[in-house]
């Protein structure tokens, strides 16, 4: 096949792009057409995503990486994907009908906001409804990790549908993307999976917690599996993009499945990986399996993922306690960056405290690096220093990364454990954390493990590679894709330190 040109979504809690993917002789060749900021914003109260400002900057996006791709001589995209954070989602009210009573498919408007799953508002719901449905009947059925944000607890506060007319949708945040897009409405099923609402494995909802929770099946779109056309860019906005019919096709449309996707491994062994970004989802691709009560206690999730795989992974809070320390130190007025931070850091003595970026009071933001000096124990052989113990920037920085190392060091060995699989021969990094070489070699050294970084756009590749397979343009399956990543991205390993 010649080569063809393709546009990924790819929506971060901090930032947003459109990347061009020209895939040509096996390889895939990134090109960013637009980057964009994104962060919380206040609206009635609640943290809530700026839709209508992504959505802007996506259209955006979309028309660099037409342009770019013509530049090239390759006449247009092909194909687009949406891949963003999970959990999140729009409501979606019916679409309007013309004169004769026929619907009008993408002219649904979203009713209120997009509600961010570091909202209060779902304090306390997880414990309320383990009351009805028990922590373990939960996990049997869905094998999800019972965290706070989960979207059937964010569903069991939100007032907002029960006033719904009919014909509305719950559109998880890509899905939403999709539907502006193509006019469909679909529910992708490894974005689906993070709901806490489907079966383990992926084979229908889980009734029983539907029905427990009251969630309306009419408010559910139907199921698309990544890989599979969703539609095609509705004509109007075509014409205004100047991109022409172009289809989207459904991807992983969780960022952490398509991460995981492109992950540069060999082989057909569990892979153990390091989604690293705004968090750090560490474990391994299983084969599906039944959800143990070991697992359920460790607070390890199975997240559904690509050609049937199972993401069996902890989250743990990741480059967000540094974002969010250093955003505090901004505030403040300090002359601080991340680069600045981790050059000194790197040159800096060990922490002398350390922290857990699992515990969930990590979660909200505001004066992180406040609640990280408060939370701060010394390490083993200074038991006996005062607090607090941490007082430069650049020291707190040194006591994440360390306080993450540690953590992916017991996070990993417990995911071994309970899949009863051998200690890997490597770790594999990928994400935007990935370029964070202290935080590399010190994992490698807490783990005494190869660490092998890469790709940073992890997420924009296994999106635009899902595609490619997806059109036919490489070979489909994991293997081979993982190959076309390799082939694509400049890796670089991190052995242990003799010490
Ligand atoms: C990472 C991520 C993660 C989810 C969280 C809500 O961006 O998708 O996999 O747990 O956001």
């Amino acid at each position: 096949a010649g080569p063809c040109a393709l546009a990924a979504v790819d929506l971060g809690a901090t930032s947003g792009r459109v990347m061009l993917g020209v895939v040509v002789e096996g390889r895939i060749e990134l090109v960013p057409a637009h980057r964009f900021d994104n962060h919380l914003v206040r609206v009635d109260g609640h943290l809530c995503w700026d839709l209508d400002a992504l959505w802007t900057e996506i259209r955006r996006g979309l028309r660099a990486a037409h342009d770019l791709a013509v530049g090239r001589g390759l006449g247009g995209l092909s194909a687009i994907g949406v891949d963003s954070w999970a959990v999140d989602y729009a409501l979606v009210g019916p679409d309007e009908r013309d004169a004769d009573g026929f619907p009008d498919p993408g002219s649904g408007t979203r009713r209120g906001e997009v509600i961010a799953y570091r909202d209060h508002r779902t304090d306390g719901v997880a414990e309320t409804f383990a009351q009805q449905v028990s922590r373990q009947r939960q996990y049997a059925l869905t094998g999800i990790a019972q965290q706070p944000f989960n979207t059937l607890y964010q569903l069991l506060t939100d007032d907002r549908v029960a006033g719904l007319p009919a014909g509305s949708t719950l559109l998880m945040l890509p899905d939403a993307i999709g539907h502006l897009l193509t006019g469909q409405r679909r529910t992708e099923l490894t974005n689906a999976s993070s709901t806490g609402m489907l079966r383990v494995g992926g084979d229908g909802w889980a009734e029983e917690l539907l029905a427990a929770a009251g969630v309306d099946r009419d408010l559910l779109a139907p199921f698309i599996a990544p890989g599979e056309v969703l539609g095609t860019v509705r004509p109007a906005l075509a014409g205004k993009l100047g991109i022409g019919d172009v289809p989207v096709i459904a991807v992983g449309s969780h960022d952490t499945a398509s991460a995981v996707l492109a992950v540069p491994a060999h082989g057909d062994g569990p892979v153990a990986y390091i989604s690293s970004g705004t968090w750090s989802l560490i474990g391994l691709e299983l084969p599906p399996s039944a959800p143990t009560t070991e697992a359920l206690e460790a607070g390890f999730t199975h997240e559904g993922g690509i050609d049937g795989t199972v993401r069996f992974l902890k989250n743990v809070a990741g480059m967000w306690l540094v974002s969010e320390s250093i955003r505090q130190w901004q505030d403040e007025g300090l002359d601080v960056d991340l680069e600045g931070l981790l050059a000194e850091a790197a040159t800096g003595p060990p922490a002398r405290a350390l922290i857990d970026p699992t515990d969930p009071q990590f979660l909200a933001p505001g004066r992180m690096a406040d609640r990280v000096i408060a939370a701060a124990r010394p390490t083993g052989a200074r038991p006996s220093t005062p607090d607090p113990v941490l007082t430069t920037p650049a020291e707190v920085v040194r006591c994440l990364l360390e306080s993450l190392a540690q953590t992916y060091r017991e996070e990993l060995a417990t995911a071994c454990r309970l899949a009863g699989v051998a200690r890997p021969e490597r770790l594999y990094v990928v994400g935007g954390g990935s370029q964070n070489a202290l935080l590399n070699q010190l994992t490698a050294d807490a783990l005494g493990l190869e660490v092998v970084a890469g790709p940073m756009e992890a997420t924009a590749l296994g999106n635009l590679a899902l595609q490619a397979a997806a059109l036919g343009a490489v070979p489909a399956g994991r293997s081979s894709i993982r190959e076309l990543v390799r082939a694509s991205v400049e890796l670089e390993t991190f052995q242990p330190s003799p010490a």
